[in-house]
């Protein structure tokens, strides 16, 4: 039963996507034409869908696509646009960055007349996505629909996948003291994002990496009553090496986007067992804004 607004937003999400795949071609003149040369950025949650929408643009063949946290971004590098991430459109990275690109920027956001849409050239608003908790779901799954719906993906079946997802019975996994998320590709954004998920809502001990370099030294956290959880499929042999040392594997056989939502609801789980307020999580606001 629905109890915190995260709950209610994580289970919007098939309706929210389908809202989102209607609108698609309406705003695609402002997003990344084939060929330019493009970076995404955003902070926290926002950053990680920039991974993940900037694998899956340039897998497309739509050029090179770079991800930047806010703060991180190169600024003497030359891109024909920027799309900026922001729910709220306050955070001040990416503000005073928008701000100071000479270049053409693109703004997606939940909030259409923010601080950062004053400074974008463009603004993507998709108020329907908004959320009342601070943690994010349905608007940062949002913003990887309306990017990948640009590339031509199929959102009907994406969001019949986040149905599906909505159902997947977690009740077994609630009882582990840890969990290593990992992915291949553009499924490592979404790794990172499963990770900040239970550490933002639940204070719980995660970790995210790409999947081929988990070997490299990470595996040694796993141990029984902790999970290795892959999106998408998982380099061969990962599985019998978890099993192996004691961990248990975790996966779903839905689009890993949909998959996410499997970890929403695990991490909203767990902050209610741990007796956590899920939308109001120790020590953050619902963007930052720095003086
Ligand atoms: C970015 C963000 C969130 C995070 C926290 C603080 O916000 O870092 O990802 O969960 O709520 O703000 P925004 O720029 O997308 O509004």
């Amino acid at each position: 039963m629905a109890s915190t607004f995260v709950d209610a937003e994580i289970a919007s999400q098939p309706q929210v996507w389908r809202q989102v795949g209607a609108l698609a071609a309406s705003v695609s003149a402002d997003l990344p034409r084939p060929g330019e040369r493009v970076a995404v950025v955003g902070c926290g949650t926002s950053w990680f869908i920039a991974m993940s929408a900037a694998v899956l643009r340039e897998q497309a063949g739509h050029g090179v696509t770079d991800a930047f946290a806010g703060s991180e971004f190169p600024r003497g590098r030359t891109y024909d646009r920027v799309v900026a991430i922001s729910r709220s459109g306050t955070t001040t990275e990416i503000v005073d960055l928008l701000g100071a690109l000479d270049v053409p920027t693109t703004l997606v956001t939940a909030v259409a007349d923010s601080p950062a849409a004053q400074v974008a050239d463009r603004t993507i608003a998709l108020p329907f996505a908004e959320e009342r908790s601070v943690v994010q779901t349905r608007f940062a799954t949002s913003v990887l629909t309306l990017l990948r719906a640009h590339l031509g993906a199929d959102v009907e079946a994406l969001a019949a996948d986040a149905e599906r997802a909505l159902d997947v019975d977690i009740e077994a996994l609630l009882g582990a003291d840890q969990c290593t998320f990992l992915g291949l590709g553009w499924c490592i954004g979404l790794a990172n994002e499963a990770a900040l998920k239970t550490r933002e809502a639940a204070q719980f001990w995660s970790e995210a990496y790409p999947a081929m370099d988990y070997r490299h030294g990470p595996i040694a956290i796993a141990q029984p009553g902790r999970l290795v959880w892959s999106f998408g499929p998982a380099p061969t042999g990962l599985r019998e090496e978890v099993d192996a040392v004691g961990a248990t594997f975790v996966q779903h056989d839905l689009d890993p986007q949909a998959a996410l939502v499997v970890a929403q609801r695990f991490a909203v789980a767990l902050a209610g067992r741990r007796g956590l307020d899920a939308d109001n999580p120790r020590a953050l606001s619902r963007s930052v804004i720095l003086a």
